[in-house]
């Protein structure tokens, strides 16, 4: 009498697992579909915004002055010519520094910069330079340098 108890608990184990597996797929489908339909409408938006955006002002700034603020390098990316000094400055009240992705002679990096300080370096390269701000290393951002 015992046995058969417990076969019954067993073979309802089985059945609640299977029913269980059924239910957490149909549950996936359901999740992926649902997935990919947010992300069509994402890429959608995004697309959208981005063209919007390079028509405005383009991505790309003819300026030699960089601020940073808001945990973020504006512009982003900045275009100029061979000589010129850009200055970087800091307006937020934490510190960031410009950290050069390839510290070299053609783009020196600063110290960390406190609010209200500025960094200069002269760019004499032509080249694309890429840098980051060490403490937060998602704020990125490039200088490029234009014979
Ligand atoms: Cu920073």
């Amino acid at each position: 009498m015992k046995n058969k108890g417990y076969w019954l608990l067993a073979v309802a184990v089985i059945i609640a697992c299977l029913i269980g597996v059924v239910l957490a797929s149909q549950v996936n489908k359901a999740d992926e579909t649902t997935k990919t339909d947010t992300n069509t409408t994402h890429s959608d938006t995004s697309s959208h915004s981005t063209s919007t955006e390079s028509t405005d002002s383009g991505d790309t700034a003819e300026t030699n002055q960089v601020n940073i603020a808001d945990f973020a390098f504006t512009p982003a990316t900045i275009k100029v010519k061979l000589g010129t000094t850009v200055t970087w400055t800091n307006k937020d009240s934490v510190r960031h520094d410009v950290s050069p992705d390839t510290e070299s002679e053609d783009f020196k990096g600063s110290e960390l910069l406190a609010k209200g300080e500025s960094y200069k370096f002269t760019f004499a390269k032509a080249g694309t330079y890429t840098y980051h701000c060490t403490p937060h290393p998602q704020m990125t951002a490039t200088v490029v340098v234009t014979e």
